[in-house]
């Protein structure tokens, strides 16, 4: 006998508990507010402060293409399309917030503090580039898909037993969140009751493998209930329900309330890294055209423009200080000394080397001495 009780029905169950997580807007495509109460109601200089970050970020991922492409970069995964998910989140946090990123995530990093001369030299490679300054609370990005939300349970939990009002916050992507790391992060958070934020971003692809392909889930923030954590989905391309998300999960973690889970639907335009992957292959242009019609700078450009906060003259300003700084920067990292085998041998040892690496320094030294 079957029983129409959804205790006993587990497939109605599943379609109970997926039908709740509808995706959250407060901004609409055409730069409307469509959820008046959840509004945060920035005030005038910080709607203005959160689109300038945007369109700077813009054109760094525009300058940063160009710069691998010319080979003055090296590791570089674009990040055009992710901008309300990237910047608005940050944008909710502290400065004594810890910020673990993957390796889409410089922007993130920048805005938190990491001068950008310093990300420039981590594309390349540079040691220099993960040298973190003492008062930035960051690492550098993760390559290692997942890795960054078990380190970020650890983060939580360290803040937590010091009684610091800080949290953790991490970001993986929708394939990230197929890793064992993401359950075993997301699950360790949840049972320590820590203050961690989960981020992923949902571009819709890991590299070439679509989100649909990823997952039986319909969406990736139910994956939180199983680890009892409070998630939700909002439209990752509104910065306005990027922020509320991240402001209020961070409320509930500096109240005590434990981790979050938020999954922001986004899309990236370019292609996955630099290294050579052709999107054309894998994904089509109408595809494409739909997700920029939702473009995060374009509807917070109507948004603003309809308030008078913002211009054209404004946003040519903007770029113009970017492109400015960020030629500033490579400059700066262009006059960091190049690193040599010797540096990595003494950077990965603060005492006694083991034998055969101390014969590789002297080998070394002897080399670059000459
Ligand atoms: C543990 C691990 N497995 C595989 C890879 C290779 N890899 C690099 S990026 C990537 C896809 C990740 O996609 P997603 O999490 O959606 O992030 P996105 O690149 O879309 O931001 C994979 C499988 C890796 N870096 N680490
Ligand atoms: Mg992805």
């Amino acid at each position: 006998m079957t029983s129409k009780n959804n205790i006993f029905d587990p497939v109605q169950n599943l379609k109970d508990i997926e039908a709740k997580f509808e995706m959250v807007q407060i901004l609409n495509e055409n730069g409307e507010i469509v959820n008046e109460g959840l509004d945060p109601k920035l005030s005038d200089e910080k709607l203005v402060e959160l689109m300038s970050r945007m369109v700077f970020t813009r054109i760094l991922d525009q300058r940063s293409i160009s710069l691998n492409r010319q080979g003055r970069l090296g590791f570089y995964a674009p990040t055009a399309g992710q901008e309300a998910s990237q910047i608005a989140s940050q944008y909710a946090l502290e400065k004594e917030d810890f910020i673990l990123p993957g390796y889409r995530d410089v922007p993130q990093i920048v805005w938190h503090g990491l001068p950008l001369y310093k990300a420039f030299l981590w594309s390349r490679g540079h040691f220099v580039g993960g040298q973190i300054p003492e008062d930035v609370n960051v690492i550098p990005p993760q390559i290692i898909i997942g890795a960054q939300y078990v380190q970020a349970a650890g983060v939580a939990l360290g803040m937590q037993k010091r009684g610091k009002k800080s949290v953790a916050v991490t970001y993986t992507g929708d394939g990230g969140s197929s890793q064992g790391d993401f359950y075993e992060g997301i699950n360790f958070a949840g049972a320590f009751k820590s203050p961690a934020i989960f981020i992923v971003q949902n571009n819709q692809f890991a590299i070439s493998t679509p989100r649909e392909v990823q997952t039986s889930a319909t969406t990736i923030a139910q994956k939180g209930v199983a680890a009892g954590i409070p998630s939700i989905q909002v439209d990752g391309m509104d910065p306005l329900a990027v922020y509320v998300a991240t402001r209020d999960a961070r409320d509930r973690a500096v109240a005590g309330d434990g981790p979050s889970l938020i999954e922001t639907v986004c899309y990236r335009y370019g292609p996955h890294t630099m290294a050579g992957d052709d999107p054309t292959r894998y994904r089509t242009s109408e595809t494409d055209n739909l997700w920029e019609k939702k473009d995060p700078v374009v509807r917070f450009r109507k948004y603003l423009e309809a308030k008078g906060l913002w211009t054209e003259e404004k946003e040519a300003e903007v770029i113009e200080n970017a492109k400015e700084e960020i030629k500033a920067a490579i400059k700066q990292a262009d006059g960091v000394a190049k690193q040599k085998v010797t540096d990595l041998i003494n950077l990965m040892h603060t005492d006694a080397l083991p034998y055969n690496l101390q014969e590789q320094l002297e080998i070394y030294t002897e080399k670059e001495s000459k």
